[in-house]
């Protein structure tokens, strides 16, 4: 049985963060372990509460999760504070795990996922220790400090981002050019950039389309687990995402 760990925050609206990882983990085959990192309430009116989980009860999770699984993948999403992102950090360095870091900083209703402070904190410490960083073009653009307008110009950020140290970057591209037919993502193994397209999905309620980075990182990472090549397993993430919403129905939440 292959077996994920995501430590992320919980979406109690069951679009993103955890209840997102832990869908797509099951249905690819994978066992989902969970660290939770806060608790957020939100819905129609976007986040209404946030709730952060401490530090040493994060690493409880962690460990846990570790010591119950001798080969475990891991993936971190809305890691929230500075004190978390230490001690994920701390404990990814002690066992020489290289997880699949979504840099999480706000959601798509404008809300603050991570604490101001803990940006800086998270690009020096976390990013070194990543595998691969999977920014979404606002994400690039907050990490890089540039505008990403044209391909030429996400392919100069993920180079920028592999610089600060992970194995390989890759900027998803679904919000650059919204008005084109073609979503392209940007992947940087550390010498070689790949563009991997595909038809753009149109979601027909908006809730629909929030999670996206959520599902498409931990859909990488199941691959990777299962021993695709990152490019192989870029593909089918974006594939994975297209479909999803293109055919899911949540017009009920
Ligand atoms: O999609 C980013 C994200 C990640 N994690 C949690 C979230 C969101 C967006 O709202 O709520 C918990």
């Amino acid at each position: 049985m292959y077996a994920a760990l995501t430590i992320a925050g919980s979406d109690s609206s069951g679009g993103a963060g955890i209840q997102a990882d832990l869908r797509t983990f099951t249905t690819l085959n994978v066992h989902g372990f969970s660290a939770v990192t806060a608790v957020t309430a939100q819905g129609k009116n976007g986040v209404t509460a946030v709730h952060y989980v401490s530090p040493d009860v994060i690493l409880a999770q962690v460990t846990a999760a570790l010591d119950s699984m001798p080969k475990i993948g891991v993936k971190t999403g809305m890691l929230a504070t500075h004190g978390a992102v230490d001690t994920v950090c701390n404990i990814m360095r002690e066992r020489s795990i290289h997880p699949v870091v979504d840099p999480v900083i706000t959601s798509s209703s404008g809300t603050a996922l991570l604490v101001d402070d803990a940006l800086e904190f998270m690009i020096s410490n976390l990013f070194p220790l990543a595998s691969v960083v999977t920014p979404n073009i606002d994400e690039a653009e907050r990490l890089t400090g540039t505008n990403i307008r044209t391909p030429a110009d996400a392919k100069t950020a993920a180079k920028r981002i592999g610089d600060l140290g992970p194995q390989a970057v890759i900027i998803t591209g679904g919000h650059l050019n919204p008005e084109s037919d073609t979503v392209v993502d940007f992947v940087f193994d550390g010498e070689i950039h790949n563009e991997i397209s595909t038809p753009r999905a149109h979601p027909k309620v908006p809730l629909q389309s929030r999670g996206t980075g959520c599902t498409y990182t931990a859909a990488l990472l199941a691959r990777l687990i299962q021993e695709d090549e990152l490019v192989e397993a870029a593909r089918f993430a974006q594939n994975y995402v297209a479909r999803l919403l293109s055919t899911q129905n949540v017009s009920s939440i």
